[in-house]
């Protein structure tokens, strides 16, 4: 077979991906779940398991051929295993929702109750929101954060679970900036017999290298995407223990998913490998430091912190005070190269399209190898831009600034960004 090459064939969708990666280089990303994927990552995307079908669990296949893809879907379980110290990996849902999902189905009946963090105070729409599956099929209760502290409100967490004993008490969020408690969370399902989910996804690369309490070993069960801190491909991922492996593997595959992505999974072995070599822990300490002194800065701008800090990778900006919505912030910093995301706040009296928030991270930006020093800068950006928002000046002067930034920290250098 002689083929042309992408480019050759298709130059619509090529040109698509040169601007996107030529975006990425040139934009400081902020979204607090998205990260550079490792250039071993990026390559182990592209490979031929795609064409594969897989059906079935290593050594247990519905399809002939499979002995390599055997092997590498055994290196991610094992490299999962020992990067979170768990007994059992399921490294094949495509998504952090169809981990949900899974676990939901291997543990719930339909109509059951689950108890997540309400959305509007960080929690995720698989958590129980009515407009997904998990608020359609389960009957979903909630528990959020106390209107002074703006931490999760482990009082009202216990109350609601012993008035609506719920089956499932789901702890983990997407938008919430502090520690979260593991084990008073097992505690207060134990004494309503809940089964413990925990959804790790955002700070799964803090976890995996001891920088958070890990929810192995407290919860039934973990699920997690593999994209955000920890660096790897886009996908999902489930931990447990032996006792529930068996029923979650049957809720994965046949249960919500058909054929898995081997490309993709051999690209969350490479990933899960990474992260277990000594600098993944440098990386996420700096990730850590990067967030506080963000969080620190814009403090001293005035801008007012939900729950006043971070603790993590992610800190959340109440705009309230600074009268601009959360969509005018991410457009106007979009417009200058910073992309943000805007988010609900909690108690948020505007709809989620608009919201009274804005939630920034810090693992992409310490991909780079961006540290203290430009975070400060960045920082001061952030407050120009926001201070005002329809001046071009500061407009252009804040492009020029961040473009050079950019510049000076670059990312994949060796990839051809040529039209
Ligand atoms: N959409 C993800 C986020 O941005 O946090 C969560 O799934």
């Amino acid at each position: 077979m002689n083929e042309p090459t992408l480019k050759e064939t298709d130059p619509e969708v090529y040109r698509t991906i040169e601007a996107e990666l030529k975006r990425e280089r040139q934009s400081l990303v902020m979204i607090a779940s998205e990260n550079y994927a490792s250039r071993a990552v990026i390559e182990a995307q592209a490979n031929v398991m795609t064409n594969k079908y897989a059906e079935g669990y290593p050594g247990a296949r519905y399809y002939g051929g499979c002995e390599f893809v055997d092997r590498v879907e055994q290196l991610a379980r094992s490299r999962a295993n020992r990067l979170f110290n768990s007994e059992h990996a399921n490294v094949q849902p495509h998504s952090g929702s169809q981990a949900n999902m899974a676990v939901y189905l291997s543990l719930l009946k339909n109509g059951d109750t689950i108890m997540g963090m309400d959305l509007s105070h960080g929690g995720h729409l698989t958590h129980g929101s009515p407009v997904s599956f998990s608020g359609k099929i389960y009957n979903p209760v909630f528990y959020g954060l106390h209107p002074e502290t703006q931490r999760i409100d482990y009082d009202q967490l216990r109350d609601h679970a012993k008035k609506h004993k719920p089956k499932i008490i789901v702890a983990g969020a997407s938008a919430y900036p502090r520690r979260i408690d593991f084990s008073l969370f097992k505690e207060i399902a134990r004494e309503v017999g809940a089964y413990f989910m925990v959804d790790m996804a955002h700070i799964a690369g803090l976890v995996a290298t001891g920088l958070h309490p890990s929810p192995v070993g407290q919860a039934d069960c973990v699920t997690s995407t593999t994209h955000k801190t920890l660096r790897g491909p886009r996908g999902g991922l489930i931990l447990c223990s032996e006792e529930y492996g068996a029923r979650l593997d049957k809720s994965v595959f046949p249960g919500v998913q058909g054929g898995p992505l081997m490309h993709i999974i051999a690209a969350k072995a490479v990933a899960f490998e990474e992260a277990l070599r000594p600098e993944f822990v440098d990386y996420q300490k700096q990730v850590l430091i990067n967030a506080r002194v963000l969080a620190e800065e814009l403090v001293g701008y005035g801008f007012d912190l939900v729950s006043g800090g971070t603790d993590n990778h992610l800190l959340l900006i109440d705009l309230t005070a600074k009268g601009i919505t959360g969509l005018d912030a991410e457009q106007s910093l979009g417009e200058a190269g910073i992309v943000a995301n805007k988010n609900a706040v909690p108690f948020d009296k505007k709809g989620p399209k608009i919201t009274s928030g804005l939630r920034l991270g810090t693992p992409a930006l310490t991909t780079r190898g961006i540290k203290e020093a430009e975070i400060r800068q960045i920082a001061r950006l952030i407050n120009d831009i926001l201070g005002a928002p329809a001046n071009e000046n500061v407009l252009r002067r804040v492009q020029g600034v961040v473009s050079e930034i950019c510049k000076a920290f670059p990312i994949y250098p060796y990839l051809d960004a040529s039209e």
